[in-house]
């Protein structure tokens, strides 16, 4: 049988985490930053290394039959494709955003203004949605000095932490779109085997992500309390303690319940508590 083809970014913001995320899926692959084609040695894939605006095309019309890319490129593109999985990172929102000094309140107030953009597509759409009647001015990068060189009145363009913007002296005015990493697969590769198991492989790799492996050492006396405390992936493991009455639990914790828990935990007569890092979780 072929092998299939995952498209992921050759170089910026997205690569590192793609490769990392296959490789944490126990892919084995050489990363030579020269070679745009390699293959997996111990997984019926190949990995072609693609700007990211080619990614949704290649995948759509099949070249590649997986891909990975962040949403605001799928929906620019307008690429037919299928959205497997949600990834997690390189999490961002698409903005307009405008001079601080500018007397634009509402999105009314960009009618018949100049916004420059990268994403045309998606801007277009927005506007059309609030009946807005903009001249968009599209531009490939640098989109932030626009306003000041008094090439247009806004901007649409990504927002992570907001730091490009202010030091540009523009500030958010409409939220258009999220966006994240995705995993997508050309139309009917859903149903197929290997494309099953990685998707099962990526899952429990960010399932880990989110979770703790905890233990701590408790009496028999508070072991309930404890216990209520701990939803687990079935229930806690109990072990007893050299030390009479005393027993370690061990369990994970979402990691965005960790800070609560571990000191609700602490309350109820915790001690010695042990956090690590979790590989893989499989269910
Ligand atoms: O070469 P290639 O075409 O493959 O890459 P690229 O230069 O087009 O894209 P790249 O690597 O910059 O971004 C890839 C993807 O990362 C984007 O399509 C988004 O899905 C996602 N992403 C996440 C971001 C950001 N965060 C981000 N902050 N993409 C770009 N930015 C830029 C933004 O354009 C702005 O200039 O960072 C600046 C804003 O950052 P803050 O933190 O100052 O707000
Ligand atoms: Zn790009």
């Amino acid at each position: 049988m072929k092998n299939l083809k995952i498209a992921i970014q050759k170089s910026g913001r997205l690569n590192e985490k793609s490769v990392q995320l296959l490789k944490n899926c126990g892919l084995n692959f050489e990363n030579y930053k020269s070679s745009l084609i390699t293959t997996v040695s111990n997984f019926p894939l190949e990995i072609l290394f693609l700007r990211d605006d080619d990614i949704p095309e290649y995948v759509q019309d099949g070249i590649a039959d997986l891909g990975i890319v962040g949403e605001n490129v799928i929906v620019e593109t307008e690429a037919n494709v299928r959205y497997l999985q949600r990834l997690g990172f390189g999490k961002c929102s698409l903005k307009i955003a405008v001079p601080s000094h500018s007397d634009a309140k509402e999105p009314a107030d960009l009618n018949g203004k100049a916004i420059a953009t990268s994403y045309p597509t998606i801007l277009k759409k927005f506007l059309d949605e609030q009946s807005i009647t903009a001249d968009i001015r599209i531009i490939s990068g640098s989109v932030e000095i626009s306003p000041a060189l008094e090439l247009s009145d806004a901007i649409f363009d990504i927002v992570s932490t907001g730091g490009t913007l202010r030091s540009n002296g523009l500030v958010p005015f409409a939220d258009v779109m999220t966006s994240e990493a995705i995993l997508i697969g050309k139309n009917g590769i859903e149903n197929n085997p290997v494309v099953c198991e990685l998707i099962q492989r990526i899952q429990s790799v960010l399932r880990a992500a989110e979770t703790k492996y905890v233990v701590l050492n408790v009496e028999r006396s508070s072991l309930a309390d404890i216990i209520t405390l701990l939803p687990g992936v079935k229930s806690p493991t109990i072990v007893p303690l050299a030390e009479e009455n005393w027993v370690a639990v061990h369990t994970v914790i979402a990691e965005q319940d960790f800070w609560d828990k571990i000191n609700k935990l602490k309350a109820a007569g915790a001690q010695g508590i042990v956090v690590m890092p979790v590989e893989k979780i499989i269910i």
